[in-house]
């Protein structure tokens, strides 16, 4: 509630005092804005853990510094490494698997609970990340004004600039800060609470590497939804908990397979098999989840990064040539009664288990609303291999009791939507020249139940035009 009513004034306040610099008039509620380290060099030589923002405003023409959550993912480059020989195999901390020769590299979240461990330079280096929300913004402090805030070390401040490319009179800024000690970078805020339980217990000593399943009873709870986890690769359960939402489990899985009718690989087999993690973080803006191993493709990887309302799933594909691959959520018996609609289909059909016609394009949006909430999806692939866009088609499929097989979840196609590419993907594994790349980013958005379901298609346009479009960042010293 206390989002929902800031929200509203800074609207207010924004509407105002339209282009002017002493507020934050960006109207994206939902944006974080993600610094690198490289953004920020002032805070080289800042501890990650003493990094603390603050948003100025004027009140009564006197400055007003409010501190806000500001969160440092640290990362750094480390070996995939390999899967050991067997589940008892003890790891050692310095790659991704903790076992084997380092291998192929890449740029990850470091942690100090997987075998990844800690970023060796405790400082914000530039491989690391500085992450806010935008609405936690406030204006720009005068060039007259020459305060800072209580409990910063002097001449550490740094002003982040946020615009918005497609509403050029929106802007607002944040200010970053070197703590002098008693500061907590949460400013005791909390938008993202992520549990990793493994059902095995302790990650180091118990996850099987070699060989899973490695059950969970994992999930992240915000303001605005609940998502869970059971296994890597599955993620079972989508509660929309934003006012007025029922709060029932709409989702069967977010799947991946090779071809409809074909199991032979699927979430299902690749948490069956080998697999480590990469990194658990739960901070006070965000949370992490990411891991590795997918059956013969032990370096395929997923990232979950989870904000107050929306999720970004990152997958990048590391394996064999292999025929195609279907990215796509297919709901629950519970959504019956939700409308689905997309950029190809805005007038909607009603999920139901009974078929419907729908556009074959792939969609820019889909959106899925009822008594349940509203979802938001945009799913893009990336990829350095030429034809996979053109090879791509959308899947939907709306069946009770469909002839194909189900991979794992129920034996229903409930508004089961996504994208298939359907043409063959070269190698993409580093570990064999020459590789491709290829990257699907899908971002879902958890909100209430639309108060006017005419204006989803509208909403969900503007929502998909604006993740396009990110904020754009200008950094400038701050030395009142
Ligand atoms: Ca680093
Ligand atoms: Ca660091
Ligand atoms: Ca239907
Ligand atoms: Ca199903």
């Amino acid at each position: 509630m206390r989002f929902a009513a800031a929200g509203v004034l800074a609207l207010a306040a924004a509407s105002a005092l339209v282009a002017c610099d002493d507020v934050n008039s960006v109207s994206r509620r939902s944006e974080p804005v993600v610094l690198t380290g490289a953004q920020v060099p002032a805070l080289a030589s800042t501890p990650a853990t003493e990094v603390v923002g603050f948003r100025h405003n004027l009140v009564d023409d006197a400055p007003v510094w409010t501190q806000i959550p500001v969160q440092v993912d640290q990362r750094k480059v480390v070996g995939f490494g390999s899967q050991p020989a067997n589940n008892s195999t003890a790891g050692t901390t310095g790659t991704v698997y903790g076992s084997g020769s380092a291998g192929p590299t890449a740029l990850q979240y470091a942690d100090p609970n997987t075998f990844v461990g800690a970023d060796p330079d405790p400082n914000v280096d530039a491989d690391d990340e500085v992450v806010f929300m935008a609405a936690d913004g406030g204006g720009k402090a005068r060039v007259d004004d020459h305060s800072s805030p209580a409990g910063v070390v002097p001449g550490s401040g740094v002003a982040v600039q946020f615009d918005d490319p497609r509403r050029p009179d929106q802007r607002g800024w944040v200010y970053l800060f070197r703590s002098a000690g008693g500061l907590d970078p949460s400013a005791g805020q909390d938008y993202v609470d992520y549990d990793f339980t493994l059902t095995s217990g302790d990650y180091k000593t118990t996850y099987k590497r070699a060989d899973g399943p490695n059950p969970e009873t994992s999930r992240v709870i915000t303001s605005e939804y609940r998502i869970d986890f059971t296994d890597r690769w599955y993620e079972t359960s989508w509660k929309v908990l934003a006012p007025g939402a029922s709060g029932v489990d709409i989702l069967d899985g977010h799947k991946n397979q090779f071809a409809l009718s074909t199991c032979g690989r699927s979430n299902a087999t690749f948490a069956d098999a080998e697999g480590a993690f990469v990194a658990n973080i739960d901070g006070p803006v965000r949370a992490i989840r990411s891991y590795v191993g997918a059956n013969s493709g032990p370096r395929t990887q997923r990232t979950h990064v989870m904000y107050r309302d929306h999720e970004v799933t990152i997958t990048d594909l590391r394996v064999h040539a292999i025929p195609g691959i279907m990215d796509y959520v297919d709901y629950s018996a519970a959504a019956t009664g939700m409308t689905y609609r997309s950029s190809t289909t805005p007038g909607g059909v009603t999920i139901d288990g009974v078929g419907d016609t729908v556009g074959t394009a792939v969609p820019t949006w889909e959106a899925v609303s009822g008594a349940p909430g509203t979802v938001l999806s945009h799913n893009e692939f990336t990829s350095s291999a030429s034809g996979i866009a053109e090879g791509t088609v959308a899947f939907y499929r709306d069946e009770v009791s469909p002839p194909e097989e189900q991979c794992w979840g129920d034996g229903s196609f409930y508004g089961a939507s996504g994208a298939h590419v359907q043409v063959g993907i070269p190698n993409t594994d580093p570990n064999t020249s020459p590789f491709a790349t290829l990257q699907g980013r899908r971002t879902t958005w958890f909100g209430s139940p639309p108060a006017d379901p005419g204006a989803v298609a509208a909403v969900a346009a503007e929502w998909t035009a604006d993740l396009a479009a990110p904020l754009t960042v200008s950094v400038s010293a701050y030395q009142p």
